[in-house]
């Protein structure tokens, strides 16, 4: 396990979890005899018994990796605030595939995440093509507690349950000194009707450096609350990147590409002025449109000021000491 001194935005996770959030999940598995289901994770899945009625909304039944949740909580993630309620993120999202308004919850329901092929191609030796659910299987699930710090200047902190990006990085050994990770979404107008309205960029893409990509916090995320990612949160596999906006973490990604040419990413495309490449959280960097230094905290009724990498400096500041000529901060 991994084990490191406490961070200055940590609390000992007792006091700023709901554990109902985890704990009645592991309850249920209990009850259902279920706990010790990881070994067989990929032998239930379609029968899709070990969640509640209802809990099953947003999760496609031919899902095979529904035993690998709940995943162990790594402590080393904590936060300090409470996780912001499902009932709130599962109906307030961002997702232009499904429309662009944060209410698509019920639109995103279309979306087919099985079967789901995922391609690493690019500068690796050898371009992988694998179905989610294998892939899923060799990586190593756990769960951490983020901060999501939009850059509309609201957020909310979420319990994702993945992997390291860097996990993904080591399976794919791209080229030596390939300089940055493209990720795209799907691209399916017929299931996602935002993907019609020509003007924008589709499919949505994003990207990071290799040092980004491979730096610890950065996270792909293949479920939330204890269970796989539920549809509107970009299932099956988003990526998670606390210290930055909101729009840098892709959801619902099929393709990942070693590339050497930075990739223009689908917010800056459509805003250069507005959304950059780097886009780190900075309280003292307006947008041009609206100020940075304070967020309001879903579900809360309460601003607070928002910190500089959104409070993930000591993970993440190093990435950027040589890069000062850049626009580092929108
Ligand atoms: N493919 C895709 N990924 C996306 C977006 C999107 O519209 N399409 N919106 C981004 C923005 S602006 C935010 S704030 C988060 C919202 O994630 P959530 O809806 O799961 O909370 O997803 C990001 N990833
Ligand atoms: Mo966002």
């Amino acid at each position: 396990m991994l084990v490191r001194s406490k961070r200055r935005w940590e609390i000992p996770e007792r006091e700023a979890t709901p554990e109902h959030l985890f704990l009645n999940r592991r309850g249920l598995l209990k009850s259902a005899g279920l706990v010790a289901a990881g070994a067989s994770a990929l032998s239930f899945g379609a029968a899709g018994s070990a969640f509640a009625d209802g809990a099953m909304e947003g999760i496609d039944p031919a899902d095979k990796t529904l035993g690998l949740y709940p995943a162990r909580r790594n402590p080393a993630f904590a936060l300090d605030r409470a996780v912001t309620p499902e009932a709130l993120t599962s109906k307030y999202n961002n997702f232009y595939e499904f429309g662009s308004s944060k209410s698509i919850y019920d639109e995103a329901q279309n979306l087919k995440t099985r079967p789901w092929e995922i391609t690493i191609d690019g500068e690796v030796d050898k371009t992988i093509t694998i179905g989610i659910d294998d892939l899923v299987a060799k990586m190593p699930l756990e769960e951490r507690l983020y901060r999501h710090r939009c850059v509309e200047a609201w957020s909310m902190a979420v319990p994702w349950t993945g992997f390291p990006l860097k996990a993904l990085v080591d399976l794919a050994q791209p080229k030596s000194g390939t300089k940055y990770l493209q990720m795209q979404t799907f691209q399916d107008a017929s299931m996602a009707p935002g993907q019609n309205q020509f003007w924008y960029p589709w499919p949505y893409t994003e990207g990071l450096t290799m040092a980004e990509a491979t730096n610890e916090l950065a996270f792909m995320a293949t479920g939330v609350y204890g269970k796989p990612l539920l549809k509107q949160f970009g299932a099956p596999l988003r990526l998670a990147v606390p210290w930055k906006y909101g729009f840098k973490s892709v959801k619902s990604v099929t393709r990942f590409t070693f590339t050497n040419d930075r990739p223009t990413t689908f917010w800056e495309a459509l805003g250069p002025d507005e959304y950059g490449f780097w886009a780190n959280v900075n309280p003292d960097v307006p947008h041009p449109r609206w100020s940075q230094a304070s967020e309001e905290v879903l579900g809360t009724g309460n601003r607070v000021p928002t910190l500089l990498f959104n409070g993930y400096g000591e993970e993440v500041a190093a990435l950027y000491k040589d890069l000062q000529g850049e626009k580092l901060y929108m």
